[in-house]
């Protein structure tokens, strides 16, 4: 047996092999995917937020535990996405140039898969010219957007004005997260809405889109 906080303390540990063993037990105890994605992973890596905040830990340790969640994550991906539903619309995602946090990026592209999106993830550290060719090649629906460091969020803004130069700003909805991003923020710089977390932007493409 497997509980949460065991996943939540592997997993600040940086202990990859036991969070991934122990996120397939808790799969196989029966326990949802999303309990263990919200209730332990991401519990897990807010509490190493925290203790790196107050210089308790430091990137190391937050570089190893992000490994932990990621093989968590990995396990999880084919659970959390739907099968056999025909897309709901295509969304490019990615986390903007300047920028190499890839967790939340990475989980709103599940959660966004999971609602029955196609999803093209472009990555991480992602220019402005490589978000609009993407837009352009692959007809996308939407475009979201993730940044996490508040010397990064101005690069949105200027992903979306080069979407209007090219054209294609009637053709794409935008979405914008990341920890510093605000509703605000979202509406100053153009954007066609803001989602705090994974499941919330997959209800806003949803609402976006449909
Ligand atoms: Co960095 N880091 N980091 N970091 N890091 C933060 C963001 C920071 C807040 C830590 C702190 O000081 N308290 C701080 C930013 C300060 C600021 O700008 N205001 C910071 C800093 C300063 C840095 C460096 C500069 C540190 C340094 O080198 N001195 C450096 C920058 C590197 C770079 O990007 N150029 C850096 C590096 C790193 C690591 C590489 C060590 C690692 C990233 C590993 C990786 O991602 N593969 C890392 C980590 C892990 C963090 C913290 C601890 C955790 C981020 C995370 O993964 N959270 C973070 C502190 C924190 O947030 N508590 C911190 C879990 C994740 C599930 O949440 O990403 O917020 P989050 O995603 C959420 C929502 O925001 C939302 O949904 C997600 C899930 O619900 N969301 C979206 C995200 N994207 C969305 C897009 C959408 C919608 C919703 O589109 C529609």
């Amino acid at each position: 047996m497997v509980d949460f906080r065991q996943i939540a303390d592997a997993l600040k540990a940086g202990n990859a092999p036991k969070v991934k063993q122990m996120v397939q037990t808790a799969v196989d105890q029966g326990l949802e995917p999303s309990d263990i994605v919200n209730k332990a992973l991401i519990v897990g890596m807010g509490e190493i937020g925290e203790l790196f905040k107050n210089n308790e830990v430091y990137v190391p340790e937050v570089l190893i535990a992000a490994r932990a969640m990621k093989a968590g994550l990995e396990l999880l991906r084919p659970l959390l996405a739907e099968k056999d539903v025909k897309p709901l619309g295509k969304v490019v995602i990615g986390t903007v140039k300047g920028d190499l946090h890839d967790i939340g990026k990475n989980l709103v592209a599940m959660m966004l898969e999971g609602a029955g999106f196609e999803v093209i993830d472009l990555g991480i550290d992602v220019d402005t010219d490589k978000f609009v060719n993407a837009v352009k090649d692959t007809k996308a629906d939407a475009v979201a957007m993730s940044a996490l460091l508040t010397t990064t969020m101005p690069v949105m803004k200027e992903i979306i004005d080069a979407i209007k130069l090219a054209g294609l700003r009637d053709q794409v909805k935008i979405l914008v997260g990341g920890a510093p991003v605000t509703h605000e923020f979202a509406a100053e710089i153009g954007a066609d809405g803001y989602a705090p977390d994974a499941a919330s932007a997959a209800d806003l493409a949803k609402q976006l889109i449909a």
